[in-house]
């Protein structure tokens, strides 16, 4: 039984060792339109992401994808999603987006789908919003 438990051991620890999904922006004054690059470091426990899915918080009403060669996008009310690639777990890529920040100072939390060929992982990357300058 050592060799699995040192297995769930490896498991638990191996998605700190990984960047997740984060923005690579920090924070921006309030009402500003501010881009935001979401950084995909990894697939799915090795499986290629095929899709990224991101809600958008409450507060920030809607948003501008960047085009992206070999992903289609999708638009919807409170989200936008990208599918394609698909992005093996080896390689690193980006996914440009643009919003219009609040009017109100205060931490912005997105939900971030991913999607990969087998399985799926959820992320909640955050944004600060900062009083208007
Ligand atoms: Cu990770």
């Amino acid at each position: 039984m050592k060799s699995s438990t040192l297995l769930i051991a490896a498991l638990l620890a191996a998605p700190m060792a990984h960047a997740h999904i984060t923005i690579e922006q920090t924070s921006a004054p309030a009402g500003a339109y501010q881009k935001l690059t979401f950084r995909v470091g990894h697939g799915c426990e090795g499986s290629a992401t095929s899709g990224i899915t991101v809600i958008l918080p409450e507060a920030i009403a809607r948003a501008k994808p960047m085009p992206k060669a070999g992903w289609a996008i999708t638009i919807g009310e409170r989200d936008v999603s990208w599918k394609g690639g698909p992005l093996p777990d080896a390689q690193y890529d980006e996914f440009v987006m643009q919003v219009k920040l609040p009017a109100a100072a205060g931490k912005q939390v997105f939900k971030v789908i991913q999607q990969c060929e087998k399985g799926r992982a959820e992320w909640t990357p955050a944004f600060d919003v900062m009083p208007p300058q």
